[in-house]
């Protein structure tokens, strides 16, 4: 019963903060967060390039 309640307990520890936590902002949804991306909207353009050309 014991081993029981602790599984249950250790699942939902595992799967809630997933849930409640939003995915990591990914403009072009490439699988690349945005923060880590170098070229956040996925047009080819690197996202220093687009600074300095708009
Ligand atoms: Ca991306
Ligand atoms: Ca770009």
């Amino acid at each position: 019963m014991q081993k029981k309640l602790f599984s249950f307990l250790l699942c939902v520890s595992l799967i809630t903060p997933g849930c409640l936590e939003a995915p990591p902002p990914d403009m072009d949804g490439d699988g690349i967060q945005d923060a880590e991306d170098l070229d956040i909207d996925g047009d080819g353009w690197s996202n220093s390039e687009e600074m300095n050309c708009t």
